[in-house]
């Protein structure tokens, strides 16, 4: 397994949406494990193949206490169950150092494929749920940054373009 360099907001790369994926191949099993690694080396409790520049639909996810609970969802779909939202306060690995309120539903209904290519169903509140839809748009290259004011995007952006420069 390898840990993956994940990009940066505001990488453009981070805009493109995943493509999905037809074949579970060995490339496919190997990128799982790479996710996850990439995910528990940076204490994330999720993670997208786009963040790794891998513009394919698979998320990994463990929002357990133990870090023992690594869930692979390939072409993942949602369904919102209710209509409530729930405000959280969120952080992404390609957006380090940062912590803001989003709202999200609250209640969904996910149906992905296991690295056996089967098809499984979770109801998932609270984190879980927050995580994976939190998954999910980075395939369709959003970020939570787009939730926010233009104001707080702006500052985001400037402050991580100055650290990112500075890194290199
Ligand atoms: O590690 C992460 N924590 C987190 C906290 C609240 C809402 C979403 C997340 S996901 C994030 C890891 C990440 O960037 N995944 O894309
Ligand atoms: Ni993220």
């Amino acid at each position: 397994m390898a840990v993956l360099k994940i990009l940066i907001f505001p990488d453009q790369r981070l805009r493109t949406i995943a493509k999905e994926i037809l074949v579970i191949d060995d490339e496919i099993k190997a990128l799982a494990g790479n996710l996850l690694e990439t995910m528990y080396e940076g204490k994330g409790i999720g993670l997208s193949a786009t963040q790794a520049n891998i513009h394919k639909r698979i998320l990994v996810v463990d929002v357990s206490d133990e870090k023992d609970s690594p869930l692979i969802l390939i072409n993942p779909k949602i369904e919102v169950l209710n209509e409530e939202e729930e405000v959280s306060s969120e952080g992404c690995l390609s957006v380090p150092g940062f912590f803001e309120e989003v709202s999200r539903p609250s209640e969904i209904n996910i149906t992905a494929l296991n690295l056996e290519g089967e098809k499984f169903t979770i109801v998932a509140t609270g984190l879980l749920a927050v995580a994976v839809q939190h998954e999910m748009d980075h395939l369709d290259g959003k970020i939570f940054v787009d939730f926010l004011s233009n104001l707080k995007r702006q500052r985001i952006k400037k402050k991580l373009l100055k650290i990112s420069k500075v890194a290199v």
